[in-house]
Parts: C-alpha cells; structure tokens; sequence
C-alpha cells in the first residue's frame, strides 16, 4: 500500500457533512482514509463507497475483525464488498481465526491489517504481554501489513523488530493520545490520525504542518 504523506485520516466523524467538510481540505495531501465504526454505524457502509468515488482515495476498513474463524471470513467479505480496500484483523483471537481472515481478502485480491498491541493505556494489561507472540504468529503467517501503537515507541520499535523492514506497519496514536509523528515514522510507514486534524480548527493548515514535521 502506498500512503502519500505517509498520513492516514481516521475519520471518526458521524455527520455527512463534516466529514466531506474534512475531506474536502484533506485529500490534496492524503490518499488514504481510515473508516470506523463511528462514521459506519452513524451514516451506513455505503460511505466507504461513496468517499472512494467522490475522493479517488483508499480506504482501509477499521473493524478491528475479532470473531471465531467462520464469522470472521463473512465480516471481512462482506466489508471488502462493500468497497474497502484492506481490513483491520484482531491478532488475539488466534490463528484459525486471522487465517480465515487471511483467506477471505486473498481471495478478494485484498489485504488485511494485524493488529498486534493498541495505544491506550488500557492495553498494557491484556494485550501488551501477547503482542509480540501476535506479531510473530503474523509473520509466521506471511502477512505483511500491522498495527501498532505510536504512543509507546518501544513498544512500536520491537514489533518493527519482530516483523523486519519489509513489512508495512501503521501506527495510531500521534496527537492528541501523545505520539510524536517525527517518533513515530522512524519504525512506522505511517501514521493515523484524527482527532488532531478533524477537530482542528483550520485542518488543512494542521495537516501541512504534520507533514512539514516529517
Ligand atoms: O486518537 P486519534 O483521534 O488520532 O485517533 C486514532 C484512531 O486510531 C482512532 O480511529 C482509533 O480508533 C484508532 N486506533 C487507536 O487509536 N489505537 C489503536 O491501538 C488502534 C487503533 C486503530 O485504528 O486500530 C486499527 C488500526
């Protein structure tokens, strides 16, 4: 995947308009726009669509897939279908069930995204002692896309480790959680980010000041 700016928009917005207002000042800069449960579940999975068409843009689908194996297979079709592009994939969850995942984009001629550990302080208690066995059951597995946390850089520089140079990783949490995009970028491909340029008051200026940073 090829993401101009070495930025990804998470659009975590639930209003139409807003999010095209946000569109409108950001895609110049971004090719690639992350869309969530917030903007989905608010608007319908005909945005994912409807933004591809009107913004000539990718979009990787953040579902953060976490089910058993068959159900998985059907949450990954059908939001493929829907027009995604690529798919967030749980890692916890275990092998079966991030190879039906696997399977179901290949078949697709899509990809998915393991996530490994998350940013927020929370995941330091269940997820953090199991990521680096996530990340390697990934590489184990022959995928080539991850998750993982631009708050906590060591963490971010061990999965890197785990996964080698020629995996492609990106990293949420720069902003407003803490992440430094300068930091990030030396172990990341590229950063999410959304509350910092979407509740910004001038997105556009935000934007270009995020990616003079890099
Ligand atoms: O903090 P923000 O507003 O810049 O948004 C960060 C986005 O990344 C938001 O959509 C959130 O749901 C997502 N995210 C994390 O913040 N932390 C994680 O560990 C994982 C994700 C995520 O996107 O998971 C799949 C990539």
């Amino acid at each position: 995947m090829k993401v101009k700016n070495q930025i990804i928009l998470a659009l975590d917005v639930e209003d139409k308009d807003e999010a095209y207002k946000i569109l409108d000042q950001t895609t110049p800069y971004l090719n690639t726009i992350k869309i969530g449960y917030p903007i989905t579940l608010a608007l319908g999975p005909q945005i994912i669509q409807q933004i591809k068409d009107d913004y000539n843009v990718q979009i990787i689908a953040d579902f953060k897939v976490a089910d058993i194996d068959a159900t998985n297979e059907k949450i990954v079709n059908t939001t493929l279908n829907w027009g995604a592009d690529s798919i967030i994939v749980h890692g916890f969850t275990g092998d079966d069930s991030v190879l039906a995942a696997k399977n179901m984009a290949e078949k697709n001629n899509k990809e998915i995204f393991l996530l490994t550990e998350m940013s927020h302080p929370g995941a330091d208690r269940f997820l953090k002692p199991v990521a680096e066995e996530i990340a390697q059951m990934g590489v184990d597995m022959g995928i080539k896309n991850y998750v993982a946390p631009a708050t906590k850089t060591d963490r971010l520089a061990k999965i890197r480790e785990i996964v080698g140079d020629e995996a492609f990783i990106i990293s949420p949490g720069v902003g407003v959680q803490g992440g430094k995009i300068q930091d990030t970028l030396k172990y990341a491909d590229a950063a999410i980010i959304g509350r910092s340029i979407y509740n910004s008051d001038n997105p556009q200026q935000t934007l270009e000041d995020l990616i003079n940073m890099i």
